[in-house]
């Protein structure tokens, strides 16, 4: 069902309920499926197809939006050549982020993850997407256009993509090489995308060790005003 209110189209929301138990028991499931995806570091170098890259980024790209701007453009590289010259500008940063970039604490919080400046998984993964944040668009005469809470838009498709791609059986890795700025050089991108997360797409490799991890309990995260 369609209607006009005040002269702009809505539709018929369709509802998607379930009864208590059934919420009870979908939440819980979900739960725990969630509750299995990690972050990955060693990728198997296996071909993902086209088509589920675009699925997951499609999903991506459902995500609440400020003003319903969608300020978010997914590039999806397979190509290895621009996979090398990725892994090798990110790997020429991260080698000075750990040789002196990053702070005496920050180093030590970084321990029990055991990472370090080689970054193999930026040529292992069969895909990489580099999520770039639109902060302005470009309106007739090349007049800038807002986009409204950019990074809280971004940030959220983002979580979807990672939810997608866990949910497709693959693993991810939400990569920060700092600062990032060769991304838009590699990739060609315009003035009003700035990179936000690079994040290799892929099957684990057949040897995938994770950190140890605890999440934090209920209490720690949640405060109820009942
Ligand atoms: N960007 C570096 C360092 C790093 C930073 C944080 I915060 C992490 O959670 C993990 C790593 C790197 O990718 O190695």
């Amino acid at each position: 069902m369609e209607k006009i209110i005040n002269g702009f189209p809505f539709v018929e929301y369709t509802k998607e309920s379930y009864d208590e138990k059934e919420m009870l028991e979908k939440s819980a499931a979900f739960l725990s499926y969630m509750d299995k995806r990690r972050s990955v570091r060693a990728f198997s170098t296996k071909p993902v197809p086209k088509q589920v890259i675009e699925n997951l980024i499609r999903t991506a790209s459902t995500a609440p939006s400020g003003a319903h701007k969608q300020p978010w453009t997914f590039c999806a590289v397979s190509n290895s050549s621009i996979k090398t010259a990725i892994r090798e500008a990110a790997e020429k940063e991260e080698y000075e982020s750990y040789n002196g970039r990053m702070a005496p604490e920050w180093m030590e919080d970084l321990l029990p993850l055991q990472t370090d400046w080689h970054k193999e998984f930026l040529e292992d993964a069969p895909w990489l997407i580099i999520v770039f944040r639109r902060s302005y668009e470009y309106g007739a005469g090349n007049t800038k256009k807002n986009n409204y809470y950019v990074q809280e838009s971004v940030g959220l498709a983002t979580g979807m993509l990672l939810t997608a791609i866990h949910h497709a059986g693959l693993v991810a890795l939400t990569h920060t090489p700092s600062p990032m700025g060769f991304l838009s050089g590699i990739l060609n991108r315009p003035e009003n995308e700035k990179p936000f997360l690079l994040i290799p797409v892929g099957y684990p490799a057949d040897d995938c060790y994770v950190p140890k991890l605890h999440r934090k309990p209920i209490e720690s995260i949640a405060a109820f005003y009942e």
